[in-house]
């Protein structure tokens, strides 16, 4: 078995993973990446769009934030429609700063450059059958296969950046977590076309016929979703079905000025929030999806796992220099964040989907609260500073 020895091992190639790593290496803390899948698979996962002000300061400050600043799209409002109500909701107004669209596969290509380029381990992919070790001592130790040989990594912390479905979360004794959750009874087929996107901001429309979201990369790249049956495939969805359902779910002026053309990428992603708590067990702490999943309406995957990795990197630089008390925090401190966003994303979410119990009068109760939104000031000050981000 090789031996080696590290800092912190991180468990999970993705971006909260990357951006743990290249925070602490920027910090001059050794660490190792442990990644199952090969870097082209992490790349293609089509995933988040919109990157919060903090989001942007972080990955500036780890020193990834130049080509975000070339090619990122500054968007100072949204639109919100049901029915026949299309209207702007202004961040800048309402919150007093912007979001920035910018792709995840971006995001993490950034990382993967900023790591190759820094004389910081690589990344370690296809790994298999990562084991963490005494997490409740101050030794943990970390193994895996590799190309056909077991290794082992000592080392002072163990961080688990391995999603919802990864190994971390799971080494903490049942007895020790809560988890808490709730599955939403439909999902969101979303479609990926080389078209010019149908506004020049995102399109959140609540329709009887269920939700849909019109979001976009750069000027030709569309992305669009509908909300759909969990048990339906990408298959059920020929691209012309797909057209034709957004398109019924679109307000008018935009279901007529639509651009169609072949999908590049077409998936269902399943809607659940999720969380576990406590987020650090002795030496091992969660980042990201791998601690708490929010259904996508709020755009706030991706920046809680930045905002986890904010206060996580904290505790760390302080705890290398023989300073505790900040992890002693970590947990506390990431957690009064998620749950606030996952209270707005589940509110979004239930404001604008179809539920199969769903009445008339459920239906009316939506549209009243999205004119609600419409009409009110303060009401539009609640959307727009959640939906840009609240302060970490
Ligand atoms: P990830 O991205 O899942 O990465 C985890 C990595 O860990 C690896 N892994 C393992 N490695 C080693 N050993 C094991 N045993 C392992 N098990 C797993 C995996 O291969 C993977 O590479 O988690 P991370 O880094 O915490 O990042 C979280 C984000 O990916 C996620 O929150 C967002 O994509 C959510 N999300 C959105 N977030 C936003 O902030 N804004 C958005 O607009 C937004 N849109 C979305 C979304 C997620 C979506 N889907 C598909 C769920 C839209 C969609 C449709
Ligand atoms: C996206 O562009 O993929 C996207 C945008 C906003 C969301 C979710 C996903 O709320």
């Amino acid at each position: 078995m090789s031996r080696i020895r590290t800092q912190v091992c991180i468990v999970g190639g993705g971006p909260s993973g990357l951006l743990l790593g290249q925070i602490l290496h920027r910090a001059g803390i050794d660490t190792r990446i442990l990644e199952r899948r090969p870097r082209a698979h992490v790349l293609s996962r089509i995933r988040a769009g919109v990157l919060e002000g903090g989001t942007v300061d972080m990955l500036r400050r780890a020193g990834v934030g130049d080509r975000l600043a070339r090619e990122g799209f500054v968007h100072t409002g949204t639109r919100v429609a049901s029915r026949d109500r299309a209207f702007r909701i202004d961040f800048a107004e309402s919150a007093g700063k912007p979001v920035t669209v910018y792709g995840q596969t971006e995001v993490t290509q950034d990382l993967y450059d900023a790591r190759d380029a820094s004389d910081a381990a690589p990344v370690i992919h296809g790994v298999e059958g990562v084991t963490i070790h005494g997490a409740d001592t101050d030794v943990p130790h970390v193994t895996y296969d590799a190309g056909g040989t077991a290794h082992r990594i000592d080392c002072d912390w163990v961080v688990g950046c391995d999603g919802f479905h990864g190994v971390s979360r799971r080494t903490i004794p049942e007895a020790v977590r809560t988890e808490v959750e709730r599955v939403y009874p439909f999902g969101w087929l979303g479609v990926l076309s080389e078209t010019p996107p149908v506004d020049h901001e995102l399109i959140y429309a609540n329709s009887p016929r269920g939700f849909a979201l019109a979001s976009m990369r750069n000027e030709n790249l569309s992305r669009y979703y509908v909300q759909a049956p969990v048990t339906d495939r990408a298959e059920d969805w020929p691209d012309d079905r797909f057209w034709d359902e957004l398109r019924r779910r679109l307000p008018a002026d935009a279901a007529e000025t639509l651009v169609t053309g072949p999908s590049i990428e077409k998936s269902l992603a399943p809607l659940r929030s999720f969380i576990c708590e406590p987020m650090r067990w002795g030496r091992l702490c969660l980042v990201g999806d791998a601690a708490h999943i929010v259904p996508p309406t709020g755009a706030k995957g991706l920046n809680l796992a930045v905002s986890d990795v904010h206060y996580l990197s904290e505790g760390l630089i302080a705890a290398c220099g023989g300073e505790a008390e900040g992890m002693d925090r970590y947990s506390d401190r990431a957690l009064a964040r998620v749950w606030k966003a996952v209270r707005y994303s589940w509110w979004f979410t239930t404001l604008m989907h179809r539920y199969p119990d769903d009445t008339a009068f459920h239906q009316k109760m939506q549209e009243a609260e999205i004119a609600y939104l419409d009409g009110s000031p303060a009401a539009r000050t609640v959307f727009a500073e959640n939906y840009v981000g609240l302060p970490f």
